[in-house]
């Protein structure tokens, strides 16, 4: 009670400080400028807003909306709509070939993009966002409220803006039963059995949020599906959604079973080169274009973690593919992954050896998702070795936004340090520079198609993603997919301002918490490049003693030798790539080393490896006694969510180090440091669920 009434109090004796926050807006909150200077000049610099826009298209209608809902929230007042410029401040929202007015423009920043620039037009001083296309323009808003809302000058613009990929898609691994594959955020948001009928008013909330980071593309139903949700009831749900999210410029795609021929078609086989099997594939693309005409395409699992697939039938990964990518013809595209593997216990170099001998055999319109690494989105990997050895192949990347293993919502892990780095590494495909980034968005290859997949982190919680900074993630994600050479620091930058704050003191804490998160969680979860550890089934925390013949644990060492001298699955990289390895990052993913072999630092390994867990667990303490002393510029009710979070973590870090140190230990029976007791448990550590923060 106390506590509740010194909360309350706070919130009215800071003036900027919002209360009543739950999350709910995301970085899209709106909320008035704080400061009365800035505030004042924005408003001059907004005086009006003109409209060069057609009246049919409705992206154009949503771009206006938004644009007015924004202003009215960062300004505090309305801002009066005019037919022409008439004073300086104007903002004009144009959509170029719906415009058939006097006065021309060209832009050339393609069907997505948009150009935001300060000129001149009727003598006066304006502001003219313009695009190609409604949604252009939509993003083209998204970013003018940004600079406003991070408190950026809006004088002076000069802004032209292009997606360097085609298609950025989000995955959702959500069943129709509620239920999301890892999913730490609730339910699914797709309300099944209220749709088509009803249509719950989180599902625009949830386009406009992906809108406003250039998402353009939603797989609906997850990668283990049924063939069910390919039934006419189940496409009539879809076709509501696809409706919804239509304006916000987001294609429909959805997840196909690979034997649904036999399950509702009727058909004894699912052959690939089956006539019958073909028809029924076609008829049910069309079936579903009738309904959804903008229908993007189906993503199939085959032959992945007992799903059906073509090889029940001797056939290769490119006679399904294909198969299927004919009977979507050229308007869509098939997502075929590459995330397939065998019964040894080391599973990194399954995908590589199945698909890369496929180069050049799929059709135009396939495209293979390829997680970021060998393994299974673990919270470090090499880049997958895919990556620049499929130069006649669309390749889009998978990431993992959703953090399955990364400490579910309970764990502050901002996932753009670590993607920065992915699309940062150098395949060498076509020598130096050929990074992953250039290998991906078609500067290298030139693919017909590129794109780009998210694992989605949204729920039904009321904060969408379970913790507040797994927004953040959602939010680089997208960031990332609009051009995946952005500094992720500057990305956080963004969304904390948006987020948070724009007072300097709390971006400056946050973002160095954020940007040291990932790296602190691989210290105390998975140090120096060991490669697989996860519990299974949860895949939440450590669980050495069931996990030895995936890392490569005994009594001389620790690590997977994948070099020339081991298993060579090195050899799956170019030459030069390989350099890269030799990071103290990567030391126990490619090297199985001796116990007390010197390393770098000069510490032996295992001095290494517990100096390593000491600096995760402290790293993890800092980051929760650093937010602790935030709690006088950040809203109480976000602030103590947080803070309760992070206390979960501080201790699960401790856990964990102890349980895996431990462990190792009675391998190697060399000394534990000081303060972990050899007598306690070696895991399994409790499960996510056992215990809710
Ligand atoms: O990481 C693993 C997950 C599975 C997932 C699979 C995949 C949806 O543990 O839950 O299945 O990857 O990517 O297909």
């Amino acid at each position: 009670m106390v506590a509740a009434i010194l909360l309350a109090g706070f919130c009215g004796i800071a003036p900027r400080i919002a209360c009543g926050e739950d999350g709910y807006n995301l970085w899209l909150r709106y909320v008035k400028v704080p400061d009365a200077a800035l505030l004042a000049r924005y408003r001059s610099g907004v005086t009006e807003v003109v409209q060069r826009i057609g009246p049919e298209d409705r992206s154009c209608a949503v771009a206006s909306d938004e644009l007015s809902a924004g202003l009215t929230g960062l300004l505090d007042e309305s801002v009066p709509a005019a037919t022409t410029p008439d004073r300086d401040g104007a903002i004009v929202l144009w959509c170029v070939p719906e415009w058939r007015g006097k006065e021309a423009l060209s832009i050339t920043t393609g069907s997505q993009g948009y150009v935001i620039r300060s000129a001149r037009m009727g003598g006066h001083v304006v502001t003219v966002i313009a695009a190609n296309s409604g949604v252009g323009l939509i993003y083209g808003v998204f970013h003018f409220l940004r600079l406003m809302q991070t408190e950026r000058p809006i004088e002076g613009l000069d802004i032209a803006e292009q997606p360097k990929f085609e298609r950025r898609i989000l995955s959702h691994w959500d069943t129709p039963g509620g239920s999301i594959e890892r999913g730490y955020a609730g339910q699914s948001l797709w309300q099944w059995n209220e749709l088509p009928g009803k249509l719950d008013p989180r599902y625009r909330d949830y386009a406009r949020a992906c809108a406003s980071i250039g998402i353009n593309g939603a797989i609906l139903n997850n990668v283990n599906t049924t063939s069910q949700l390919l039934e006419p009831d189940a496409i009539r749900k879809w076709a509501a959604l696809a409706d919804v999210l239509r304006p916000y410029g987001i294609r429909v795609y959805l997840t196909a079973k690979y034997s649904a021929p036999m399950e509702i078609g009727g058909l004894k086989a699912c052959d690939p080169l089956d006539p019958g099997v073909r028809e029924f594939w076609k008829r049910k693309a069309d079936e579903i274009r009738q309904a959804i005409p903008d229908f993007g395409g189906f993503q199939v699992k085959a032959d992945s973690e007992g799903q059906p697939g073509p090889r029940m039938y001797g056939r290769t990964e490119a006679d399904g593919a294909n198969m299927l990518a004919a009977a979507v013809g050229p308007g869509g595209i098939v997502i075929w992954r590459a995330f397939i593997y065998g019964r040894n216990p080391d599973r990194a170099p399954d995908s590589y050896n199945a698909f890369a001998p496929l180069d050049g055999e799929f059709a135009g319109n396939v495209v293979l998702s390829v997680k970021n690494g060998p393994i299974d989105f673990q919270p470090r990997e090499p880049f997958h070795p895919l990556f620049g050895a499929m130069p006649r192949t669309n390749i889009f990347p998978e990431l993992e936004i959703t953090q399955e293993y990364m400490g579910h919502d309970w764990h502050l892990v901002y996932l753009g340090a670590e993607w920065e780095q992915f699309f940062g590494s150098d395949t060498f495909a076509r020598g130096p520079g050929s990074t992953v980034a250039r290998v991906a968005d078609g500067r290298l290859f030139h693919q017909s198609i590129t794109g780009i997949i998210g694992v989605a982190n949204t729920g039904s919680d009321r904060n969408w993603c379970g913790s507040d900074f797994a927004q953040a993630n959602w939010y680089a994600w997208g960031r990332l997919a609009w051009n995946p050479e952005q500094s992720a620091a500057d990305i956080a930058d963004d969304w904390i301002r948006m987020t948070w704050s724009n007072d300097p003191a709390a971006v400056g804490a946050i973002k160095s918490m954020m940007m040291g998160s990932w790296e602190t969680f691989v210290r105390y979860d998975l140090p120096l490049g060991i490669t697989f550890l996860p519990q299974t089934i949860s895949h939440y925390a450590p669980d050495p003693k069931s996990r030895v013949r995936a890392y490569g644990l005994d009594a001389a060492g620790i690590g997977m030798d994948r070099t020339a001298k081991g298993d060579k699955d090195i050899d799956q990289y170019f030459p030069r790539a390989r350099a890269q390895f030799d990071e103290p990052a990567y030391l126990l993913w490619f090297h199985h080393v001796a116990w007390d072999r010197k390393v770098w630092t000069g510490r032996t390994l295992w001095e290494e490896l517990c100096a390593q867990y000491a600096e995760g667990v402290a790293g993890a303490r800092a980051e929760a006694a650093q937010w602790a002393r935030l709690s006088g510029l950040i809203d109480p009710e976000r602030h103590a969510a947080v803070a309760a979070r992070l206390a979960r973590q501080v201790a699960d870090a401790a856990t964990w180090r102890d349980y895996c140190l431990r462990f190792f230990h009675t391998v190697n029976h060399l000394p534990l440091p000081g303060d972990i007791s050899e007598s306690g448990p070696v895991g399994p550590a409790p499960a996510r669920r056992d215990q809710e923060p």
